[in-house]
């Protein structure tokens, strides 16, 4: 018997278009799931079903923002419909924003706080019900190096993730007895979109000093890929992990085991 085997399993990924999503989204496939992932707009969700396609994955996508539990219902009403209920959610959909605190506005604070924080209870409220009427169900949150560490610019988003790695314990408390298993995949950094501008190339051609500094962080010596998660979400979706719940896997190639190769 694979314990890793997740055919016949229904997985929504939220913000599964590109980025780290859509690389869980593809390993999800890989082990046998069927994919559904949601955007905010219909051109970025038709971007990623060809994408999808392009792997040979087959899946479903849906116009649905995160924040708004009435279209967040709704959507989770339509899977039901469409595929069948949802088996794994993957809470992946995030946003950073990176002010000085002082010079934050409120408005952005709570922006990022609703994004990476409330919306993840949100989705997880949708999708539990679900899960408990099946007698079993997989939910992951993508937090962060920033659910241990802060730097700075990253007030909200650390605040947010922080939090995100506590609603994780919380839900593995509250619904483990229904044989549902929630924890967390904490990423180090990870060569996306969102980091873009932290690697951006120096007009002299020479790296970002934060790429640099990442790199003299990370025992591996690298970024992570996208590819790097997809490995551990397939274990945190299976049978495999059925006696793991409450706990958060760091993959970010040592950093929070490491003090950081001397300048
Ligand atoms: P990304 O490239 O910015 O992709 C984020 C995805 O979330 C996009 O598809 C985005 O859609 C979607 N999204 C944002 N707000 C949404 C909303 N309100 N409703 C629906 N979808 C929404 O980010 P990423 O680097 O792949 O990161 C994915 C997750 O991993 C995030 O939670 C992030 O915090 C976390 N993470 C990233 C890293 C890293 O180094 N990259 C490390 C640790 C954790 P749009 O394109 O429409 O905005
Ligand atoms: C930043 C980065 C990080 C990564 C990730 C690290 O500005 O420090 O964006 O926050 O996105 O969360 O795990």
């Amino acid at each position: 018997m694979n314990k890793f085997d997740l055919t016949g399993k229904v997985a929504l990924v939220t913000g599964g278009s590109y980025g780290i999503g859509f690389a869980i989204a593809s390993g999800l496939a890989e082990a046998g799931a069927t994919i559904v992932f949601n955007d905010l707009r219909q051109d970025l969700v038709d971007k990623g079903l060809a994408a999808y396609a392009e792997k040979g994955i087959r899946a479903h996508g849906y116009v649905c923002n995160v924040c708004d539990e009435e279209a967040v219902q709704a959507m989770v009403a339509k899977i039901k419909e469409d595929v069948g209920v949802i088996d794994i959610l993957v809470n992946n959909a995030g946003i950073i924003k990176r002010i000085p605190m002082l010079e934050m506005s409120a408005a952005d604070f709570r922006q990022v706080i609703d994004v990476d924080l409330n919306a993840p209870f949100i989705v997880a409220k949708a999708c539990i019900p679900g899960m408990i009427e099946k007698g079993h169900g997989k939910i992951i949150n993508i937090c962060s190096m920033m659910s241990e560490l802060g730097r700075e610019t990253v007030s909200a988003y650390a605040a947010a993730k922080g939090g995100l790695k506590m609603l994780t314990k919380n839900i593995c408390s509250e619904y483990g007895m229904y044989n549902i298993q929630c924890n967390g995949i904490g990423p180090g950094y990870i060569e996306t979109p969102q980091t873009a501008p932290l690697r951006e190339r120096q007009a002299d051609g020479s790296r970002h000093p934060f790429d640099q500094f990442i790199i003299s962080k990370t025992p591996a010596e690298r970024w992570g890929k996208p590819e790097d998660l997809a490995g551990p979400a397939v274990f945190l979706a299976s049978e495999a992990s059925d006696f793991v719940n409450g706990h958060i896997l760091y993959v970010d190639g040592g950093i929070l085991a490491y003090i950081g190769k001397q300048p």
